[in-house]
């Protein structure tokens, strides 16, 4: 059978990386004999004329797409879109988003002929054979389908015990080029699950409680192929890569044993870091780790049940300034119990931390389905202002504490984003006066490339412009790319000076490719590696 996978368009804002869950389950597929494609719609543009391109060429009997919250909207168009084009395709949606609403997502959804709860590997398997077969929907578990008028949902299926008995992610069929041409992170994960209980966190709900891990051999072939592709960055995508010392440090032996160069970050509790753990993190090549602080206001942790103190917070900080790894959080407003005063107190207590050393950004709670903070939403005093999935980013409020309200949240997230902007600024003022540093000039230069080659792929600009028949004798690659740029700007409106950068950049490090052949010059990206 084939097997069309859908990861829907989110912003570059957020620095997305290349969807793992989709390279998870199109692994299981191929593993059961399947053919897959997966449509990136995050690096590449969204059209249904050129969905409808795809689907007619692929022709899939199933398409599945991945969503998170603010991404739903985006994945139920493509799959409205798809119905339209071919209504005899089985459309299938999963992740964290429907996983926690899947009746009332069908029941809202008429394009969607199944939802997928929790992990969904050996469920898509199942749910492929059972189509094929002609067997009953009713018998595969971890689903929510259609049944005449009726929404059945079968009995929530087991976490996978042993992960390693999940194939390795099909990272072949992932557009890896793209997102290292845009200097984005690859992602693996040692591990799924988090023992603790934070009540805004759906992470935990996907994953289980009890913490399961793959082997450290697994995990190291995983990113000596990561390694191999040359990301700037590696991000371990656990939950809580920290949850358990003993697989920290086998996994930092291995990378360390089998001599493996690269630059990772992970997300951890400052109450799961020690130095000890740090110091082995850092030689084994972490640059930088996430703390969830969320509050500087302890009833507020307590209520949360996030389980740390400021001690902790302070300490967690100053053990990765200490060790040389990047220490990062993440803070959210408009948890319960907020008021303008909790908010002073987690405001003045970031920036204080942060002449320490910290990098720290500001989201508003979203309370995304499947959240004790959501379910509880009236006890816990939390006013949820709409439930326009597509608002769910975060970084607008779609909540108010009885004293703390939407604009007052919005301020402080606005504020904070100026600041950043104001930064940016600085040092493009420090670049034109020539006295701006090195690593200045490195991190604006590469945040305008990244800009830049976005919109070149967004708006199919190396399709559209980076073809053309030889004129006169052929020239090396280096005329070729002095054309390529011509033609970009005699039909675009861009900046010169950071296109030049861009591609120069792209070109010289493999993200775009020119073939020269008989007939003429074709530049393209060098979208799988
Ligand atoms: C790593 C991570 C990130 C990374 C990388 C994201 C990426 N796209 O790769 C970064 C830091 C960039 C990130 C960003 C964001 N993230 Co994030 N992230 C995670 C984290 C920790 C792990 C995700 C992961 O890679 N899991 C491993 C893979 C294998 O699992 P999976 O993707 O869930 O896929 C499995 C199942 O869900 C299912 N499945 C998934 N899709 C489909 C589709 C079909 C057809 C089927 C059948 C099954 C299926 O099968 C897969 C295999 O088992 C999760 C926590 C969690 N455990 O979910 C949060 C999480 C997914 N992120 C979350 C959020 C909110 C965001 C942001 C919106 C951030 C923000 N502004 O707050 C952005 C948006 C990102 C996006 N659109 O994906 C929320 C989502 C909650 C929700 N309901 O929306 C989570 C759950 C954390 C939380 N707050 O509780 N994130
Ligand atoms: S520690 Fe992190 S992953 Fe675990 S429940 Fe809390 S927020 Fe979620």
């Amino acid at each position: 059978m084939r097997i069309l996978l859908i990861n829907p368009f989110y912003p570059i804002s957020e620095t997305p990386s290349p969807p793992l869950g989709l390279a998870y389950l199109a692994a299981a597929l191929e593993q059961a004999g399947a053919r897959v494609k997966i449509l990136d719609f995050v690096v590449y543009p969204y059209s249904p004329a050129g969905l409808e391109t795809a689907v007619k060429s692929f022709k899939p009997h199933i398409a599945g797409a991945t969503a998170v919250t603010m991404t739903f909207d985006h994945a139920r168009q493509v799959l409205i879109d798809l119905k339209t084009i071919n209504p005899e395709i089985l459309c299938v949606m999963g992740g964290p988003h429907v996983s926690f609403r899947a009746p009332e997502t069908l029941e809202e959804s008429p394009e969607l002929d199944v939802v997928v709860q929790g992990e969904g590997e050996q469920t898509v398997v199942e749910l492929m054979q059972t189509l094929k077969s002609g067997g009953d929907l009713s018998d595969v578990n971890g689903i929510a389908f259609r049944q005449g008028s009726q929404i059945n949902t079968t009995p929530r299926r087991q976490f996978v015990a042993n992960l390693d008995t999940l194939s390795l992610p099909a990272r072949h069929l992932l557009s890896l080029g793209r997102y290292r041409a845009l200097g984005l992170p690859a992602t693996l994960t040692t591990s799924r699950g988090c023992p603790y209980q934070c009540i805004f966190c759906v992470g935990r709900k996907m994953g289980g409680a009890k913490v399961r891990y793959h082997s450290a051999d697994r995990v190291v072939s995983e990113l000596a192929y990561l390694a191999k592709r040359q990301f700037e960055r590696i991000n371990i995508a656990d939950d809580l890569f920290t949850a358990n010392a003993d697989h920290c440090l086998a996994v930092c032996d291995a990378i360390q044993r089998h001599n493996l160069d690269i630059n990772w970050t992970a997300f951890a509790r400052v109450d799961t870091v020690s130095e000890k753990l740090l110091l082995k993190m850092k030689a084994a090549g972490c640059t930088a780790v996430s703390f969830g602080v969320e509050s500087a206001n302890p009833v507020i942790l307590k209520t949360i049940k996030k389980g740390i103190r400021l001690d902790q917070i302070q300490e967690a900080v100053r053990m990765c300034l200490r060790v040389g790894i990047s220490p990062n959080a993440s803070f959210i407003l408009g948890l319960p119990g907020e008021t303008r005063d909790t908010i002073e107190e987690t405001v003045s207590f970031a920036a204080g931390l942060q002449q320490q050393g910290l990098a720290y950004g500001f989201h508003i709670l979203a309370p995304f389905p499947g959240t004790e903070v959501r379910a509880h939403a009236d006890r816990l005093g939390i006013r949820i202002l709409t439930d326009d999935w597509s608002k769910y980013h975060a970084n607008r409020a779609v909540v108010e504490t009885v004293d703390a309200g939407r604009l007052q949240l919005n301020a402080v997230v606005s504020d904070w984003e100026k600041k950043y902007h104001q930064y940016l600024g600085h040092i493009q003022n420090n670049i034109q006066a020539g006295t701006a540093s090195a690593d200045e000039v490195s991190q604006l230069e590469s945040l305008d490339r990244a800009v830049m080659v976005y919109e070149l792929m967004m708006k199919n600009i190396i399709e559209e412009n980076g073809a053309w028949p030889h004129q006169g004798p052929q020239v090396n690659t280096e005329e070729n790319l002095k054309m390529l740029i011509d033609r970009i700007i005699s039909n675009q409106k861009v900046d010169c000076k950071i296109l030049e950068s861009a591609l120069d950049h792209a070109a010289a490090n493999g993200h775009l490719n020119c073939q020269i052949k008989a007939d003429g010059v074709k530049w393209q990206w060098q979208d799988y590696l």
